[in-house]
């Protein structure tokens, strides 16, 4: 029987080890910013985007993780470690705890944690490139990551979500912000992985019908987390969301109804998943979605 938990623990290994290799060594640039690169990169992760691109590497018949995915996995954290420290920052959301450790710019000042996170940022994409997969695909990754942290992406549902803060709640505003500033990115980690070992086009369309719904499915359950969530489970303060006056689910539609929405998109992803790969292939996908749905942390 499949155990999704060693199915997790071990890929989250190889992620670390791999991260810890790419990442610049102690020589290659100023040792404020490296130690600033890693402190939030090893604070603790899930490493869920990464886990993503592996399974949808591996359930497209990838057969070579280390040389052909693993740098776009571990480029892939590095983005969304970047965002994070960006987003903890005063003038985002001015948060003092992430991954249960004291936010990068509480520990090395505002100018080093912007500065961290630029670097994560470019070196995501030189670790991305030293993937041996061929050039057309490379260019297909980039083209799916890009796509979902640019405007129409991770950066535009930034500005709704800052510039939503104490608006009259509208769904309109809330389906917009989750679908770009998080779902997106968890969409195109799956694809990726589905892009690296060639996939096929219809399957490329399965994870991105999948993706979308695993996506806004966890930023709904990240948005009742930050309502009944427990803080030392989290690993970040929590009731910063209603504090704050987002634009979430449960202020829009409350938390029922929230928790019927996630469950119904977590149904309709595992569905799908089932009807193309069946439910022994698919197991990790699926014992994925329901973590996401289900998880306190
Ligand atoms: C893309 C150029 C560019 C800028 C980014 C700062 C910013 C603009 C966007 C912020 C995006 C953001 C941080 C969204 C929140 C997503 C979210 C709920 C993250 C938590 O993810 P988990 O639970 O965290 O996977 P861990 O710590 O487990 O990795």
């Amino acid at each position: 029987m499949f155990n999704f938990q060693n199915y997790w623990k071990a890929r989250q290994k190889i992620v670390n080890e791999a991260l810890d290799e790419y990442l610049p060594s102690d020589s290659s640039g100023p040792r404020v910013l490296i130690d600033a690169m890693r402190y939030t990169l090893f604070a603790g992760g899930k490493r869920l985007r990464p886990l993503l691109a592996i399974i949808g590497y591996e359930l497209s018949g990838g057969k070579n993780l280390r040389d052909e995915l693993l740098p776009i996995a571990c480029g892939i954290e590095m983005i969304h470690t970047f965002s994070l420290i960006h987003d903890d920052l005063p003038a985002m959301d001015n948060d003092d705890f992430r991954r249960g450790k004291p936010t990068n710019h509480k520990v090395f000042g505002e100018a080093i944690a912007i500065l961290a996170g630029d670097a994560l940022f470019g070196h995501a994409f030189y670790t991305m490139v030293r993937s041996t997969i061929p050039p057309d695909r490379m260019v297909q990754v980039i083209r799916e990551i890009t796509d979902a942290i640019g405007l129409d992406g991770m950066l535009g549902g930034q500005v709704a979500d800052v510039t939503g803060e104490n608006k009259e709640p509208s769904a309109e505003i809330v389906r917009y912000i989750h679908s770009r500033k998080t779902g997106k990115f968890i969409r195109a980690s799956l694809k990726a992985g589905g892009i690296a070992a060639g996939a096929p086009e219809n399957i490329l369309d399965v994870f991105h019908s999948v993706g979308d719904k695993i996506g806004l499915t966890f930023q709904i359950v990240d948005d009742i987390l930050d309502e009944i969530g427990d803080k030392s489970k989290l690993g970040k303060s929590v009731g910063k969301d209603r504090e704050s006056g987002k634009q979430t689910y449960v202020r829009v539609f409350g938390l029922e109804k929230a928790k019927k929405e996630a469950s119904r998109l977590a149904s309709e992803a595992i569905s799908e998943v089932e009807d193309t790969f069946g439910k022994t292939t698919g197991a990790p996908l699926i014992s994925l979605i329901k973590f996401i749905v289900e998880r306190n942390y």
